[in-house]
């Protein structure tokens, strides 16, 4: 028999685990690279339909991502046209469009910058394509419209800073005024990469800049990887949650830089604390939609094992953060009671969540260990046989 505390703490994990879904990106199922090298991989999916069937997988080993990012021109290289086609992927294999993440980094034209190029046409026809992106949203019912730039400089005083931030204001705003009532704009920030003297949005300060003056459907988008080592990334998100600027997250774990490597891998605590910093939010009765997604893109690991992996971390590290009793820890931080805080706060962390997370899989229909099922399902030996022989296509970045 549970005891009474441990079945309260049963009920409130199951709660927090109903609430919870995480995006999938598309460009997580492709072979990438470094930019020394290519290490394809016979399973990887090369068409959007096999990105499609990929996702399904995920989705049916963990039934928290109902849906994938697209990225338009590695998905959609026809725009609209293609729309109809994603339609009859999403019904086939019970996936949705999530966000639509518009490419402004791939094209020659883009050397010296897209919305924040100096040339005025060059800056028109990115606009252009922000403009396709919503229109893509629209078609295919998807709220939010993920950008992130590669713009910048690599060298001190060979583009004016300012002239950008007034190319990129007017242009994200001319991009606002075209989305639907139901539409997001979220606006993500990198400090470098790969430009490396400057990144037109390169913090969350700026980010938060460009979505207030876009309009009031856009908010900024916190990727993990995307901070200098020393960052306070929750404190970020505390004050993007305190400010109603908080649209959504890229999670990925980073040691260096923009690594790509599997959330938790490095530093699950932080991710705790960023659900924390939420999950206070939310009891304290804060408004707010955030999308939660992943962005990684593995060159070594296996790109569906490595997908199930993550959306199983994200899981437990979202858990524990639930499972923090937050009535006693403001007590405690109001008395200044540091320590008997910490210690209640790091407890919730130390905690195991397996047990949990398995019992809700199991109420849920849903294989009780995602990992094993994948092995033992063929799937990924199936997609290397069909897949493997073909031509490698590697359509993604690096
Ligand atoms: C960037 C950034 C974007 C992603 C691209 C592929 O570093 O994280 O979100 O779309 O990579
Ligand atoms: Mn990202
Ligand atoms: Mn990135």
């Amino acid at each position: 028999m549970m005891k009474h505390s441990e079945s309260a703490t049963f009920d409130a994990a199951f709660k927090a685990l109903d609430a919870f879904q995480i995006e999938i990106p598309s460009w997580g199922f492709a072979n990438t690279g470094t930019r020394f090298g290519k290490f394809a991989q016979a399973a990887a999916a090369s068409t959007i339909e096999e990105k499609f069937a990929d996702a399904a997988e995920v989705n049916r080993l963990t039934g928290v991502t109902p849906t994938m990012a697209l990225h338009v021109l590695w998905d959609l290289p026809n725009g609209v046209g293609d729309v109809a086609a994603v339609k009859a992927l999403e019904s086939q294999f019970g996936i949705r469009s999530g966000s639509i993440n518009p490419n402004l980094f791939q094209d020659q034209e883009y050397k010296f910058g897209s919305l924040c190029n100096p040339a005025a046409a060059i800056r028109a026809k990115a606009l252009e394509h922000m403009l396709d992106s919503i229109e893509i949203g629209k078609a295919l019912g998807s709220r939010d419209i993920s950008l992130w730039m590669a713009d910048g400089s690599n060298y001190p005083g060979t583009q004016s800073i300012r002239n950008r931030i007034g190319w990129l204001e007017d242009a994200l705003r001319a991009s606002h005024d075209k989305l639907a009532p139901d539409q997001r704009l979220l606006v993500e920030y990198k400090p470098f990469e790969p430009a490396f003297y400057h990144t037109d949005i390169a913090d969350w300060g700026m980010s938060a800049h460009f979505a207030r003056h876009a309009g009031p459907q856009a908010r900024v988008l916190v990727d993990t990887g995307h901070h200098y080592s020393s960052q306070n990334i929750e404190q970020i998100v505390a004050w993007l949650l305190h400010t109603g600027m908080l649209g959504g997250f890229h999670f990925n774990d980073r040691r260096y830089a923009d690594d790509d490597l599997t959330l938790g891998s490095i530093d699950p605590y932080q991710i705790f604390r960023i659900f924390h910093e939420i999950h206070a939010a939310v009891s304290d009765g804060l408004q707010m939609d955030i999308a939660y997604m992943i962005d990684q893109s593995h060159n070594l690991k296996g790109k569906i094992e490595a997908m199930v992996q993550t959306v199983v971390t994200a899981q437990e590290l979202y858990l524990k953060a639930a499972l923090v009793d937050r009535e006693q820890l403001s007590e405690l931080q109001q008395s200044c009671d540091l320590v008997a805080a910490e210690e209640l706060f790091r407890g919730a962390f130390w905690q195991d969540v397996r047990p949990m997370a398995a019992a809700w899989r199991e109420a849920h229909g849903l294989p009780v260990d995602p990992l094993a099922a994948l092995h033992t399902s063929g799937y990924v030996e199936r997609a290397a046989k069909e897949r493997g022989s073909r031509s490698l296509a590697v359509s993604s970045y690096a």
